[in-house]
């Protein structure tokens, strides 16, 4: 069975080509690296810096020997439709892995242009994928990265992409309503209404994966080799809430939370991450569907959070403070929060908890990297309101 992953380079694509290689897939790779112009852009590095991605698959191949389990890779952009169509043309993949987008939600509130280069990055490619798919494998299974912050924080339960309406008497199901909270995230939900429509109107197929915040810095397949190590970040405009935690916490530096710290957000271990990729390839969309799985394992709030870190911190005789500073997004302070995440159940997911024994490993782990740390990188620089 062929796999196509569209940003094979990424904190996730990486790791999940290298899960499938791993399981006899036969996995092409594709990336425009635009995601390594943005640090470059910003002066910020992953913790590891990372060989080119030529040479990780280089490296993973010779690893490997078995021809079954190596990957090949072609450098592109999806924005360039001669590109994707070719790629297309050549691998007629089953399944396409999307993770090709500008995945920041901080980077796309910076201003004019950063909110303009990831909405057409992302939506646009997106089109682009559509289109040639349609050209060249219209029967391929899309499985699309969305997220879960296309539903901002609503006052009623999140179903999974859909719900039942009742108005003046008659019912229907539409999508659930849509309340992005970042540029980023708007397109997203873009993206989810393209998608919804090429599966209404040309027959495609395609799992839209709402995804909550992804924690964790390795895999089965990552931790065979240090090469193999995938871009972990933890500044500002990247990391995400946990990684960050952990990585203030082996450096004495407070865990930055935003607000009150009531926020509640849902979440995922990175493994799991490649579970429900794993999942949904072995339970694809039919031809018509758009199917939407939401996919996280628990939920908690971010002051929850920050106080288990600090908890286990203390376990290795760290002192992990708690700093609550001013919110530089516009969020909720408080609010009812009860996404429902039944899909993945009922097709075998078998969540990886957030125990202190994972924290407690992870910082072991970060700590023997804390001289590599660029503390710099950590205070919140992106303010939702001052973008001009
Ligand atoms: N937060 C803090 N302190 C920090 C960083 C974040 O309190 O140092 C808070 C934020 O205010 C927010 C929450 O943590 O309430 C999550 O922020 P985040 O930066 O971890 O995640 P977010 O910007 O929402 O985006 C991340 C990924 C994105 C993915 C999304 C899933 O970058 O690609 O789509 O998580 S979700 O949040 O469910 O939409």
């Amino acid at each position: 069975m062929k796999i196509l992953v569209i940003g094979g380079d990424g904190y996730l694509g990486w790791p999940t080509a290298l899960y499938l290689a791993n399981k006899n897939f036969n996995v092409c790779v594709i990336d425009n690296f635009s995601k390594r112009k943005i640090e470059l852009d910003n002066g910020i590095n992953p913790l590891h810096i990372l060989n080119p991605l030529q040479t990780r698959i280089a490296d993973w191949n010779r690893f490997v020997k078995d021809d079954k389990k190596k990957i090949k890779f072609y450098s592109g952009d999806i924005l360039n439709q001669r590109f994707i169509n070719k790629v297309l043309l050549i691998f007629k993949p089953d399944h396409i892995v999307h993770y090709g987008e500008q995945p920041s939600a901080p980077y796309s509130m910076m201003g004019k242009a950063e909110a303009e280069f990831t909405q057409k990055n992302n939506i646009l490619g997106n089109l682009n994928l559509l289109f040639a798919i349609k050209r060249a494998c219209p029967n391929a299974h899309i499985i699309k990265l969305g997220t879960m912050g296309i539903y901002g924080t609503p006052n009623i339960n999140i179903e999974e992409g859909y719900i039942k309406i009742k108005h003046k008497g008659r019912t229907d199901k539409t999508l659930f309503p849509m309340r992005p909270q970042s540029f980023y995230h708007l397109s997203k939900a873009a993206d989810s209404m393209n998608l919804d429509f090429v599966c209404r109107v040309w027959g495609f197929r395609v799992t839209d994966l709402h995804q909550g915040i992804v924690y964790g810095v390795n895999t089965k397949e990552t931790e065979y080799r240090e090469e193999f190590i995938t871009s972990f970040h933890y500044d500002h405009i990247f990391g995400t809430v946990l990684n960050r935690f952990l990585v203030q916490a082996v450096t004495n530096y407070p865990l930055t939370v935003y607000g009150s710290g009531k926020q509640v957000r849902t979440f995922l271990n990175i493994k799991d991450t490649l579970q429900c990729i794993f999942l949904s390839i072995k339970n694809p969309a039919r031809k018509f569907e758009y199917k939407v799985r939401n996919q996280f394992t628990e939920k908690f709030s971010i002051i929850e959070l920050a106080q288990k870190i600090k908890k286990a911190g203390h376990k290795l005789g760290l002192n992990v403070a708690i700093k609550k500073i001013d919110n530089p997004r516009i969020e909720k302070k408080k609010h009812y929060y009860n996404p429902i995440n039944k899909e993945f159940k009922k097709i075998g997911m078998k969540p990886t908890k957030l125990n202190e024994t994972f924290i407690v490993n992870s910082l072991k782990y970060l700590l023997k990297y804390r001289d590599k740390i660029n503390k710099s990188a950590f205070y919140p620089k992106v303010k939702w309101k001052n973008q001009v």
